[in-house]
């Protein structure tokens, strides 16, 4: 997609605070400080749409944002951050989970995982939930920049072998170098494209 116009529309908590489901939806999610506002941001080309943060776990709502009005992406709460109080952390599961399962207009979600890291049981369990909810998975390995090209070879395969996802299903990106931009564009696109 060009992206001609990026905008905020709001912050949600419950359903009934959610923008009206007019436009199919993309959703970004992955663990805390993993780089899902700077993803969003380098996909359209603006520097600032989303708020990024050196302080992980700042993004506790889930935050809508209108795509040349004619599709909607969906900043998800990062998980798994251990400052977070645990009284934000119990409800970031039932939050997401809602938003995941009822939203009609969802038409997929990219999960971004830092290439540096290996996935842990937050990645696979909210796989297999996407899976078993026949909702499709973009998965994006994240800071491409940091390693050096053999080591982001080797914990590609790694990540493959840990997910159980071939490594070709895997998109290597990074927002400094925006590495990966067209292809995680590309698998978006074909997430957007009418039935
Ligand atoms: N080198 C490098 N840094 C990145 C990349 N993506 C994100 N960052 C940095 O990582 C930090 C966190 O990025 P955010 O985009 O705010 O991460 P987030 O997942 O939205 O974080 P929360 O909303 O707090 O969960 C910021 O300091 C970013 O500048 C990347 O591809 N390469
Ligand atoms: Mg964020």
């Amino acid at each position: 997609m060009h992206v001609k116009s990026a905008t905020f529309i709001k912050s949600a908590v419950r359903p009934d605070q959610y923008p009206a489901a007019e436009h199919p939806e993309i959703a970004f999610a992955g663990r805390s400080n993993v780089g899902k506002s700077s993803l969003i941001n380098t996909l359209v080309n603006r520097r600032h749409l989303v708020k990024t943060s050196s302080t992980p776990g700042r993004t506790q709502l889930l935050n809508f944002f209108d795509i040349n009005a004619e599709a909607v992406f969906v900043d998800l709460p990062g998980y798994g951050y251990a400052k977070v109080p645990a009284r934000i952390k119990s409800t970031w599961g039932p939050m997401v989970e809602k938003f995941l399962s009822t939203r009609r207009t969802l038409r997929g979600v990219v999960l971004i995982i830092d290439i540096r890291r290996r996935p842990k049981n937050e990645e696979s369990n909210l796989i297999n939930w996407l899976l078993e909810a026949a909702i499709p998975v973009i998965l994006v390995l994240t800071k491409a920049d940091k390693l050096s090209k053999n080591r982001r070879i080797n914990q590609m395969k790694a990540i493959s072998g840990d997910l159980g996802i071939p490594a070709d299903n895997l998109i290597l990106f990074s927002a400094k170098t925006r590495q990966g931009l067209a292809d995680v564009w590309a698998a978006i696109d074909h997430l957007l494209k009418p039935e």
